[in-house]
C-alpha cells in the first residue's frame, strides 16, 4: 500500500478519499486554493499544498503546480476524484512520466473512453448492446439524413467529444433535421473544440440505469450491481438509488455480464461505471463508461458491503481487491442518495452561495452523511454546488424511503437555500415512490414546484 497520497481535488470529495486513507493507515496531502483555505478537507489532511487562487483554472486544473506539490510532499500517488482532472488523459500520463501513480484507469482507457463515438464502436464490437446508430461520426447533412430515414424518426444527433448532454440535439421532424444538425455541430465545436458528431435512433422515456465495475490487476473484473439515476434536471442528478427498482435478477445478470465485458474489451483497471439506458421495453443499450469513481458511488458501497475508495486504493498500488471473492454480487437491501445543492428550486435551481448559520445533519439508522460543510462554513461562488449528500439504506425500498423521509426531516441547514425541501417533496410523489421515475420525471412531475 501507498504511504502518501495527494487528494487532487476539493469539497467532499477530498474528505471521502482522505477517510479512506487514514483507514488504510495512508498519509494524506491535501492541495487547495486560497479559497479553500479553511475548508475541512484541507485541515483534516496530514500535509497541504497551496496551488493558486480561487479559480479552477488556475489551481485545481494546473496539472504542473498538482505534480510538483506530489514530488515536494513526497506522495506516491494521486487521487483525483471526480470533476477536474479525474478524466483527464494528459493528466494521468503526465502523473505516470513523473513517476506517480494515477489512482485510475490508464491515459489510453480514458482517451478510448473519452470519444464516444469511438467507445460505442467497441462496444458494439465486443457485443455490448448498443443503440442503432452510425457508424462512426456523420460528416455531411445528406449522410444524417439517409441514417435517419434508414432507422427512422425521432433520432438524436450527439458530440462524439460529448457527455452530459452538450451538444446533443433530438430531431423528430425531417424538416428540422439540418438546422438541428448544424446546430449541435457549433454547440460541440465552442465545448470542445471538435465539432464531430455521430446520430443515434432516439429512446424514448429512458430510464439512467449505470453499473458500477472495480477490475484490478489480477484479472478480477466485478459488478457492483446497479445505480438508477433517472431523477435528473439538466442532466445534473439530484437522487440515485441501487438496486434500481425497475430490474428483475436476470436482468441485472445480464446487464452485469455485459458491463464486464466492456471492462475486459479496453483491458480497464480500477473503478468505472458503464452507463446503460433502459427502454420501456425492458431493453438496455451502452451509453458511455465513466473512468472514474462518481458522486453517487456511496449507493453501491451500502448495498454491496463495499469501500469503493479503498479497493481504488488497493489496485492501484498493485495489490489484489479485497471484494473478489464475493462475485457475483446480488443487492443487500436498498439505499438513495440524495444531493444537497446549494441552490434556490424555486428559482431555476439557481446556485446560492453564502454563509451556512446552522448545519444540523440527520443521524440514527441507515443515515449516510457525506459532507465538508458545518456552521459557519462559507459556500465559495466559484466551485461546484453540492455541499453534501444525504445517503440512506433499509432493508427494503419502503424502509429506504421512510427513512429518507424521516432525515430530511432532522436535516437543518440555515443561511442559505438548498435542495432539502425539494427532496422531501420528492420522496410524496406517487411516481417516485413507485419507482417508476424515467428521465423526464422533473419536467413531468415537479414541474408545479419549479
Ligand atoms: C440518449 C437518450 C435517448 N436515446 N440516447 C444524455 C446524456 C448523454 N449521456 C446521453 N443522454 C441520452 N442519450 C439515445 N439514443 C437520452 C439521453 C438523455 C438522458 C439520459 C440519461 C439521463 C438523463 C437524460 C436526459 C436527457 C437525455
Amino acid at each position: 500500500m501507498f504511504k502518501k497520497v495527494l487528494i487532487a481535488n476539493r469539497g467532499e470529495v477530498a474528505l471521502r478519499v482522505m477517510r479512506a486513507c487514514k483507514e488504510l493507515g495512508v498519509k494524506t496531502v491535501a492541495v487547495y486554493s486560497t479559497e479553500d483555505e479553511n475548508t475541512y478537507p484541507v485541515q483534516y489532511a496530514d500535509e497541504k499544498v497551496c496551488i493558486g487562487p480561487a479559480q479552477a483554472a488556475k489551481s485545481y486544473l494546473v496539472m504542473s503546480n498538482i505534480i510538483e506539490a506530489a514530488r515536494i510532499t513526497g506522495a506516491e500517488a494521486i487521487h483525483p476524484g471526480y470533476g477536474f482532472l479525474a478524466e483527464n488523459a494528459d493528466f494521468a500520463r503526465a502523473c505516470v512520466d513523473n513517476d506517480i501513480v494515477f489512482i485510475g484507469p490508464s491515459a489510453e482507457c480514458i482517451e478510448r473512453m473519452g470519444d464516444k463515438s469511438s467507445a460505442r464502436e467497441t462496444m458494439k464490437a465486443c457485443g455490448v448492446p448498443t443503440v442503432p446508430g452510425s457508424d462512426g461520426c456523420i460528416d455531411t447533412v445528406e449522410e444524417a439524413r439517409q441514417f435517419a430515414e434508414r432507422v427512422g424518426y425521432p433520432v438524436l444527433i450527439k458530440a462524439t467529444a460529448g457527455g452530459g448532454g452538450k451538444g446533443m440535439r433530438e430531431v423528430h421532424d425531417p424538416a428540422e433535421l439540418e438546422s438541428h444538425y448544424k446546430a449541435a455541430r457549433a454547440e460541440a465545436g465552442a465545448a470542445f473544440g471538435n465539432d464531430e458528431v455521430y446520430l443515434e435512433k432516439l429512446v424514448l422515456r429512458p430510464r439512467h440505469v449505470e453499473v458500477q465495475v472495480l477490475a484490478d490487476d489480477f484479472g478480477n473484473n466485478v459488478a457492483l450491481c446497479e445505480r438508477d439515476c433517472s431523477v435528473q434536471r439538466r442532466h445534473q442528478k439530484l437522487i440515485e438509488e441501487a438496486p434500481s427498482p425497475a430490474l428483475t435478477d436476470e436482468l441485472r445478470r445480464a446487464m452485469g455480464v455485459a458491463a464486464i465485458k466492456a471492462v475486459r474489451a479496453v483491458d480497464y483497471r480500477n473503478a468505472g461505471t458503464i452507463e446503460f439506458l433502459l427502454d420501456t421495453t425492458g431493453k438496455f443499450y451502452f451509453m458511455e463508461m465513466n473512468t472514474r469513481v462518481q458522486v453517487e458511488h456511496p449507493v453501491s458501497e451500502q448495498i454491496t458491503g463495499t469501500d469503493i475508495i479503498k479497493e481504488q486504493l488497493r489496485i492501484a498500488s498493485g495489490e489484489p481487491m479485497s471484494c473478489a471473492s464475493r462475485a457475483p454480487f446480488t443487492p443487500f437491501g436498498h439505499a438513495m442518495e440524495f444531493r444537497i445543492n446549494a441552490e434556490d428550486p424555486e428559482h431555476g435551481f439557481r446556485p446560492c452561495p453564502g454563509t451556512i448559520t446552522r448545519f444540523e445533519p440527520p443521524a440514527g439508522p441507515g443515515v449516510r452523511v457525506e459532507a465538508y460543510v458545518h456552521s459557519g462554513s462559507k459556500i465559495s461562488p466559484y466551485y461546484d454546488s453540492m455541499v453534501a449528500k444525504l445517503i440512506v439504506s433499509g432493508q427494503d425500498r419502503e424502509e429506504c424511503l421512510a427513512r429518507g423521509r424521516r432525515a430530511l426531516d432532522e436535516f437543518v441547514i440555515e443561511g442559505i437555500q438548498t435542495t432539502l425541501p425539494f427532496h422531501r417533496r420528492v420522496l410524496d410523489n406517487e411516481v417516485f415512490c413507485a419507482g417508476e421515475a424515467t428521465t423526464d420525471f422533473i419536467e413531468t412531475q415537479m414541474g408545479d414546484v419549479l
